[in-house]
């Protein structure tokens, strides 16, 4: 076995790479990260010790970053490569990519990790910054989503690998008016449904406990 993916399996982040590994069918070892610890073995290969960090020991490298490391997994295994042969199709899913991650996974995160900090330095300021931010991406996700079955078009992407960890988790600290924003919504319901996503959203399940606000009743 050449790769090792260092992750956790409740970790955003990590869910993108985790479902580029399922859809591809593509051998992978786990070392999951749970302690300080960890994170000290896991900066020997990457400085900032960010999961995921994929190590493939044959070609001797360490990559971090999950977009890369899903674009290093598409030149292994006999799948459909998760960024599209096509150059415009292949645009198109690195565009909406960066777009969930810096307009979906960002704001989540720093909904997220505010309650994470200690009593009394929280940042209710970029708090509600954050939520504003999702607020306006939703609609522009909705109508990128009419008449399509996925976010870059009418294959399953590196975008859709992005997009369902990130609608996952800000789903369930903002959710989006789901009776106006229909395309959204039927997108989200496909995404969670798709075998890869259950997968990973199972896998994340024992770890709940982590989410530093009570697990909302909407979310399965
Ligand atoms: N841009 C990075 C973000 C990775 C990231 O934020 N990972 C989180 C877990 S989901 C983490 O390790 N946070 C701790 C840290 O960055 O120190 C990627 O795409 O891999």
């Amino acid at each position: 076995m050449s790769l090792t993916l260092y992750e956790h399996p409740f970790a955003s982040y990590c869910w993108k790479v985790l479902i580029a590994l399922y859809e591809r069918d593509v051998p992978c070892e786990r070392a999951q990260i749970d302690d300080d610890a960890d994170r000290a073995r896991l900066a020997e290969l990457w400085p900032m010790a960010s999961i995921p960090v994929l190590v493939d020991d044959v070609a001797e490298i360490a990559l971090p970053e999950s977009t890369v490391i899903v674009e290093y997994l598409d030149r292994r295994g006999d799948a459909p490569p998760l960024i599209p042969a096509d150059p415009d199709a292949a645009l198109r899913a690195r565009l909406w990519d960066r777009v969930i991650d810096g307009r979906v996974q960002t704001p989540m995160q720093k909904i997220v990790l505010d309650n994470l900090r200690p009593e009394g330095t929280g940042d209710r300021h970029g708090v509600e910054e954050a939520r504003a931010a999702l607020d306006l991406i939703y609609p522009v996700l909705d109508r990128q989503l009419r008449g399509s079955d996925w976010l870059a078009g009418p294959e399953f992407t590196l975008a859709d690998a992005a997009a369902a960890p990130g609608l996952f988790y800000a789903r369930a600290v903002r959710r989006w008016d789901e009776e106006d924003l229909t395309d959204l919504t039927r997108y989200y319901e496909a995404l969670t449904a798709r075998p890869t996503v259950t997968r990973v959203i199972d896998e994340a399940r024992p770890f709940r406990e982590f989410f530093p606000l009570p697990w909302p009743d909407h979310m399965d």
